[in-house]
């Protein structure tokens, strides 16, 4: 008996160490979930939501076999990994769709590590269940210590309506699923804070965008989910106090960003999208959708710890916990109050104010007062408490009327690669919010959707991200591209440049060429913009340690700015990773070609 013991060990041991693959087969078909208190079906990847994580090392062949048994074609499109375009699973881009009843074999080569994830990319499949995580193995030691790990998936769930009709509704009116509408109340709550006149003009110019201020979700009623539970069905990952627990936070949700805390522990932020960064001590993060981050938490306490992920837009929370025995649970506070959009998150504080020529607002300029290029005026506009100012064109600031009183430094100091300036961009001298976080230079100044720690404390910022280990060498991209993020309220069309997919021409790049990407946010949406194939290194002033992301949100009223390595030739989607803003038409194909031999003679 010991010695087949014995030589089973060491046929494992001698097993080769090369030609190694991990292989896994997922079967794409319907199951019935109960997370709204009914039951309903959703599309899974064997059996469940999420599907299983897979896991694979650096350096071996990833061999996953799709079969699909719905009545309808699908695929499965490996977020952030770096692979042949042919095995990047978008239809109609990378190949044709596994049609009902086939099989379809992806193989590639492992050539990175950290956590990343996989879901449908057809149709609005992903949106009923179809998502998962994938981790990687690194071949080398990570530079961080911990004792154990959970995946922790993030999503949302739509009780009442498929993504079929959640799309027609917002076709037939964009504010379908705004249950958040300001009330008769908060107008009368406004009118004594700011002057009836102040909050009439304050309600007629929010009406002249066709916008609501608390617009910062396109559909609301979701249920949020934490590893495909709810919050009573609390999803539960153990530790033995004075553990390390690595948590690998993925936001698979279709329309949802989420605000991640978990009250009493301190979390280190050691990876952004798969790429390690330097260590941030956080108290709370936001996740867009499409991201993922990686923490690490040590709780010392034989108690249970509630990791909580707030909806952006306050409707809710997914709720999972740490425990260090299953049948624990931590307490689900309140929702924090709603945020309201405000007029920086229109452009109106931007100073190169390409800002409202995107947005077809259809009855703009009918009686509106806003900011313009030019200078003019702006009337009342919405505060909630936080002072706003408006950075001219000419660098100039305007005040509105009651404000609580920061300023913006008079000089610009943020310097666009054309050497044209902007204002409007540095905001250390901006007014910190009363917790005492800084305000975050990723969000437009007086931005309504500024975040701040629940408890206090720190709230990680894109601008906190470095690489440990840059990707590629730091060289100026030879051009640049801008990416203006379009769309139409009154039809719910969403584009890039003004032109939705449909009518797009792909964006080309050159094999080897190193370009970069502009955004230009003119909506007043929050959009992750994601890149298939190859990374956005995300200028957040960080040089040679820029990180590189492979999902970039993009706030209201922002420019964002990131460099893409064309090292991946093929053909690759490009498009912001809200459903229904990639569905109507915020989406492009990018080609990375070689030069022909035409071209060069
Ligand atoms: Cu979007």
């Amino acid at each position: 008996m010991r010695r087949l013991m014995l030589a089973a060990l060491a046929a494992i041991l001698l097993a080769p160490a090369t030609a190694r693959a991990g292989t896994y087969d997922l079967t794409i078909g319907t199951a019935a979930i109960n997370v709204a208190g009914k039951d309903q079906t959703a599309m899974t990847i064997n059996g469940s939501i999420p599907g299983p994580v897979l896991r694979f090392k650096e350096g071996e062949d990833l061999v996953i076999n799709v079969t699909n048994t719905l009545a309808e074609d699908t695929s499965i499109h490996w977020h952030g990994l770096i692979l042949p375009y042919q095995q990047d699973g978008v239809p109609g881009i990378s190949f044709p769709g596994i049609k009902p009843g086939e099989t379809f074999t992806y193989r590639f080569p492992a050539q990175q590590a950290g956590t990343y994830w996989y879901h449908s990319h057809s149709g609005m499949q992903e949106a009923v269940g179809m998502y998962g995580a994938l981790v990687i193995e690194p071949k080398a030691r990570e530079p961080f210590r911990y004792d154990r790990e959970h995946v922790i998936v993030l999503s949302d769930w739509h009780p009442d309506d498929s993504p079929h009709k959640i799309l027609s509704n917002l076709k037939m009116s964009a504010d379908y699923y705004n249950y958040q509408k300001r009330t008769l109340s908060t107008f009368v709550d406004d009118a004594g804070k700011m002057g009836l006149g102040a909050a009439l003009a304050d309600r007629m110019d929010w009406g002249d965008m066709r916008m609501l201020p608390s617009d910062i979700a396109d559909v609301s009623g979701y249920v949020f989910l934490a590893n495909g539970r709810n919050t009573e069905q609390n999803w539960t990952g153990l530790f033995k106090p004075g553990e390390r627990v690595r948590l690998r936070f993925i936001n698979a949700a279709a329309m949802t960003f989420f605000d991640v805390r978990i009250p009493g522990l301190k979390m280190t932020v050691v990876q952004a999208d798969g790429n390690n960064v330097r260590p941030v001590p956080v108290d709370e993060f936001r996740i867009a959708v499409a991201e993922t981050y990686d923490v690490i938490v040590r709780p010392t306490e034989d108690k249970a710890y509630a990791v909580l992920a707030e909806s952006m837009a306050r409707t809710g929370f997914a709720r999972a916990t740490l425990a260090p025995r299953m049948g624990m649970a931590g307490d689900i506070p309140a929702n924090r109050p709603k945020q309201y959009l405000t007029m920086a998150d229109m452009g109106m504080a931007h100073g190169d104010m390409a800002g409202m020529a995107g947005m077809d607002h259809g009855t703009m300029g009918q009686g509106a007062t806003h900011t313009m290029p030019d200078g003019s005026t702006m009337a009342g506009t919405r505060h909630e408490g936080q002072g706003m100012t408006h950075a001219m064109p000419d660098g100039t600031t305007m005040k509105g009327e009651s404000h609580a009183g920061h300023s913006m430094p008079a000089q610009p100091t943020h310097t666009m690669p054309d050497g044209a300036t902007m204002a409007g961009m540095d905001h250390s001298a901006h007014g910190a919010p009363a917790s005492g976080d800084k305000a975050d230079p990723f969000y437009a100044p007086g931005s309504g959707l500024m975040p701040k720690a629940a408890e206090g404390g720190k709230f990680l910022s894109y601008a906190d991200l470095k690489a440990i280990k840059p990707l590629y060498p730091d060289r100026p991209a030879a051009r640049e591209i801008e990416v203006r993020l379009t769309g139409n309220m009154e039809r719910y069309v969403w584009s890039i440049n003004g032109v939705k997919y449909s009518d797009a021409e792909p964006i080309r790049l050159k094999f080897g060429e190193r370009v970069r990407f502009k955004f230009v946010n003119e909506t007043m949406m929050t959009h992750p913009m994601h890149l298939h194939g190859m990374w956005q290194i995300l200028d957040n002033g960080s040089g040679k340690y820029n990180p590189a992301k492979h999902t970039i949100s993009i706030a209201p009223g922002k420019t964002v700015e990131a460099d893409i390595e064309a090292d991946a030739e093929g053909e690759w989607a490009f498009h912001c990773h809200l459903m229904y803003h990639m569905a109507t038409g915020m989406f492009r194909k990018v080609v990375v070609e070689r030069e022909t031999a035409e071209a060069v003679r």
